[in-house]
């Protein structure tokens, strides 16, 4: 049995290093099965350690260890070391002057199925370090805080490994007997062990150039396998738009000559940005029309951009320690959000990144697994990468922005970057640069990264029509979570504006606050529990637009009638907060639904909703991506956020009948609505294309609620005609989840055309597993089986058992359980190939405080049964037994 508060790292607990790493020679003899690493390693002791040692401690997991020598004198003895499960520990290492040390050991690829160190994907050598994989490669100092200067060697056979790959410049090459070659790679920059890579293979490149801002020229390399060579064009466009928008928004340039970008077929995560050369999961880089969707293009580009980003914030300036995680991931997240909004739409991409926050951040944020975007404590880091400390930590990094305004942002970026560059340093670092450059007090802020939890914001308003004022009153109250009951007020930016009775703009002016003139919005700042607004000069009362852009990562309660909502969806200008009245219309709609369905009512639809939705319908939209938005419920796993216990049945049968009613009621507007932006479309990728199949396909998965022959003829038509992804995808969709005669052929012929791109049969896995159908249990257990279904496959994984347990509540909470013990076989089978997943995969069990008794005693017996397993991972270990409650 596990012992987690033995195996429990503390951030109160840091220390400095007690050596530092400055070079290391590291030399790869590559084998599948037996590859030879030795290192060489300069180091010296940390000046600023403290502790009484003169013993040298490095990790190691899964290594052989072959010879162990100490500044070029002879091997040591078995007693001058000592080797443990996770460690090597030498003895009496000099503490006066540097010293030199080689280390050799030997490690199997082939094995390795936890695809963290040196693994095979494919036929193809790989590595993955972050968090703590170094370790898996060779003995080292394997912590953020320990940066060097990395030169790689990398020797292996012509044939099998033609291409040999590490971070930096390629120095040296060279020839050797046996058909067998060598190549020597040198960075220049001191980094962390964690940015290493190597990726050697029979691997095809797409090259291109780009010049920077003052005129450096730099090598663009993309690396896949060769019959994927015709879906890089959209990843390189993408590069070169991250360079210039990094160059424009951050006046950031890339450093090295060379940046390489290399696809693997298993990865655990999305991508990784190992100095000059970026491992990706393959998802996120192959694209071509007829093989990915629009919302694909985009995720590329937002990743690219992503790991791009990164060679400032995490690289260059990287974590002290892996509590800080946040520093990198909130801002790196934060500023591709803000890529991809220039590069497509603004008001689109802030409602997608706040739709996630709210159904699967939120929820995070009121488990058992809820802890601060700076987590005080972890036994496994790899079950930190989290909606939290990424997306959660974004908004942080948002509120800071909305606070100090976009110049005083960038002047606190840069003076981020001036102080810190070549440096592993905190959070607290970045928020001190932000307010030296700003001249601002942060104190409180301070709170977002220490406090886990969503906050709940109430507004109560009071008009005065004597006074002519209106009286806002804002309360904060945060939730407790697993180890904090007591919450402290945090600092919350509110922005918000008033609109007309007509739907024009009226003036906030604030009482109390005579230097400032009358604005359009305020930022209003929240920093006690209760505070009182009052706005003046106020003839008519107002209807107040609150938390304009989302401006904070919290709960707003307000009380609205269904009127005020239709009325700020055809009148606010803020693009979020119109968007937002309409999803809380269809929210108190459904919730209406809901509770017919449960008290045994017939449903009764209020009519609001549908004029509602007619006059959007009718309305002249520029952005059609918007407009689609706009026309889209509520999700089920949203909706089951909003309810005290839930109940996915009563959610899943009222979200259809309001679906239903809508395309009964509005046929028309629908279908003329899907006439109209219908066009062959094969390879165009500008946002009015985009647009028009995304409304139209909105409009179509209307139109097929209806029983309808020359509808279902439309989605076959649409099917069979697609010159795009989006577009079959889509179609293919509709006709899957509703009865359609023609699903099991069309599924048929789709696996038969894609058969031979992996991407495109994740997709096949992920819409079958996701079905509302009632067969769908029975087709995902089948599926199981198929020959294209792997478990040593993270995607595969990903798009069978993840969408089916994650984006199939009704199924997957099968009344009988049959669907949490389906996932819990799959973990214990995960458990022992892939921790890494199999901890990902818990997660749809970890709510089970959620749902009524009779889930819940289903839920967390699967989950005792999870904890119970033979050799069970820290990753399952520490998520399921927090889910549990198991520890005090
Ligand atoms: N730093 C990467 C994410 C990443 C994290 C861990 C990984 O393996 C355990 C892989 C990638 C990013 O933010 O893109
Ligand atoms: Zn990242």
């Amino acid at each position: 049995m596990r012992d987690p508060n033995q195996e429990k790292n503390y951030l109160k607990d840091y220390t400095v290093p007690d050596y530092l790493i400055h070079n290391v020679a590291l030399n790869f003899t590559l084998d599948e099965e037996c590859t030879v690493v030795s290192s060489r390693l300069t180091l010296s002791r940390n000046p600023a350690s403290k502790a009484l040692i003169n013993s040298l401690t490095l990790a190691g997991e899964n290594l052989k260890l072959l010879s162990v020598n100490l500044d070029d004198g002879t091997d040591l003895s078995k007693e001058q070391y000592l080797q443990t499960q996770d460690s090597l520990i030498i003895n009496n290492v000099p503490q006066q002057q540097a010293f030199v040390l080689c280390i050799e050991n030997t490690i199997n690829p082939k094995a390795n199925t936890a695809l963290e160190g040196l693994y095979l994907s494919n036929d193809m050598l790989c590595t993955q370090c972050e968090a703590e994989g170094f370790r898996k490669i060779t003995y080292f100092l394997d912590r953020p805080d320990v940066m060097s200067l990395f030169t790689t060697t990398i020797t292996g056979d012509k044939n099998r490994y033609p291409v040999l790959l590490s971070n930096g410049n390629k120095i040296a090459q060279g020839e050797l007997p046996d058909n067998r070659h060598w190549v020597t790679w040198e960075d220049p920059f001191n980094k962390p062990c964690y940015l290493f890579a190597l990726v050697a293979g029979q691997l095809e490149c797409i090259a291109d150039r780009f010049t920077t801002q003052s005129g450096r020229e730099i090598d663009l390399q993309i690396f896949v396998e060769k019959h994927d060579m015709d879906k890089c064009d959209h990843a390189m466009q993408s590069l070169k738009n991250s360079m210039i928008w990094d160059e424009q928004v951050y006046g950031r340039e890339y450093d090295l000559d060379l940046y390489m970008i290399v696809a693997v077929s298993h990865f655990n995560m999305g991508a990784m940005e190992n100095k000059g050369l970026n491992v990706f999961n393959t998802k996120f880089v192959l694209a071509r029309p007829d093989t990915a969707t629009d919302s694909d293009y985009e995720h590329i580009e937002g990743v690219i951009g992503h790991e791009y980003f990164h060679n400032w914030t995490g690289n260059r300036i990287t974590c002290r320690d892996w509590f800080q995680l946040s520093l990198k991931e909130g801002f790196t997240v934060f500023r591709d959000q803000e890529f991809t909004g220039d590069r497509t739409s603004k008001a689109v991409k802030r409602i997608e990144d706040v739709n996630m926050l709210r159904t699967r951040q939120f929820a995070e944020d009121a488990g058992p697994l809820a802890h601060p975007i700076r987590p005080d404590s972890y036994m496994e880091i790899n079950n930190f990468y989290t909606l939290t400390v990424y997306e959660k930590g974004a908004e942080v990094v948002r509120m800071i922005h909305t606070l100090v305004g976009a110049e005083g942002f960038r002047k606190g970026s840069n003076l981020y970057f001036e102080r810190h560059d070549g440096q592993a340093v905190t959070c607290d670092d970045f928020v001190n640069a932000m307010e030296s450059a700003n001249n601002i007090d942060l104190g409180q802020f301070r709170r977002w990264y220490a406090q886990a939890g969503t906050p709940v914001l109430t507004a109560h308003q009071h008009y005065d029509s004597t006074a002519q004022t209106l009286t806002l009153t804002l309360s904060q109250n945060c939730p407790a979570t697993p180890g904090q009951t007591h919450k402290e007020p945090l600092h919350i930016p509110v922005t918000l504006g008033l609109l007309h009775k007509d739907g024009s703009v009226a003036q906030c002016k604030l009482q109390d606050n005579a230097a400032k003139e009358a604005q359009n919005q305020v930022i209003l700042q929240l920093t006690q529990s209760e505070q009182v607004f009052v706005f003046e000069n106020l003839a008519e009362q107002p209807v107040v637009s609150i938390l304009r852009g989302f401006s904070a990562p919290v709960k707003l309660e307000m009380e609205r009638s269904l009127e005020e909502l239709a009325f700020l969806l055809s009148y606010d200008s803020d693009t979020f907060n119109r968007w937002e009245a309409g999803q809380q219309l269809a929210g108190q709609v459904i919730a209406g639904l809901i509770a017919d369905v449960q008290n045994d009512q017939k449903m009764q639809l209020n009519p609001i909703i549908v004029t509602a939705f007619k006059q959007v319908l009718e309305h002249a939209w520029d952005d059609l991506s918007y407009f689609a938005l706009l026309l889209s419920l509520p999700s089920e796993n949203y909706l089951a956020e909003q309810m005290p216990v839930v109940d996915v049945n009563a959610i899943h049968a009222a979200r259809e009948f309001l679906v239903q009613n809508l395309a009964e009621q509005l046929q028309p507007q629908f279908q003329a609505l899907y006439e109209n932006n219908h066009r062959d479309e094969s390879g165009q990728f500008d946002s009015g294309a985009i647009g028009r199949r995304r409304i139209k396909n909105t409009c179509l998965s209307y139109l097929s609620k209806l029983e309808n022959k020359d509808i279902q003829q439309l989605s076959q038509l649409q099917f069979n005609s697609a010159k795009n992804m989006t577009d079959q995808l889509a179609a293919l969709t509709v006709i899957v989840n509703n009865p359609h005669p023609a699903s099991q052929q069309c599924l048929a012929d789709f696996y038969h055309q894609w058969r031979t791109e992996a991407l495109v049969i994740d997709k096949w896995f992920a819409l079958q597993a996701a079905s509302n159908m009632p067969d769908t249990f029975a087709t995902v257990q089948s599926l199981m089986n198929h020959p294209a279904f792997d478990l040593k496959n993270p995607n595969r994984v990903r798009s069978l058992i993840g969408a089916f347990s994650q984006a199939n509540p009704l199924h997957f909470h099968a009344k009988n359980g049959q669907g949490y013990q389906f996932l819990a076989d799959q973990i214990i089978a995960l458990n022992t190939l892939n921790p890494q997943v199999a901890s990902r995969m818990v997660s749809a069990l970890t709510s089970w405080r959620r749902h009524d008794i009779s889930r819940q005693t289903l839920m967390k017996a699967q989950l005792e049964r999870i904890i119970s397993t033979e050799d069970i991972s820290k990753d399952v270990y520490e998520v399921a037994s927090k889910s549990l409650n198991y520890e005090a």
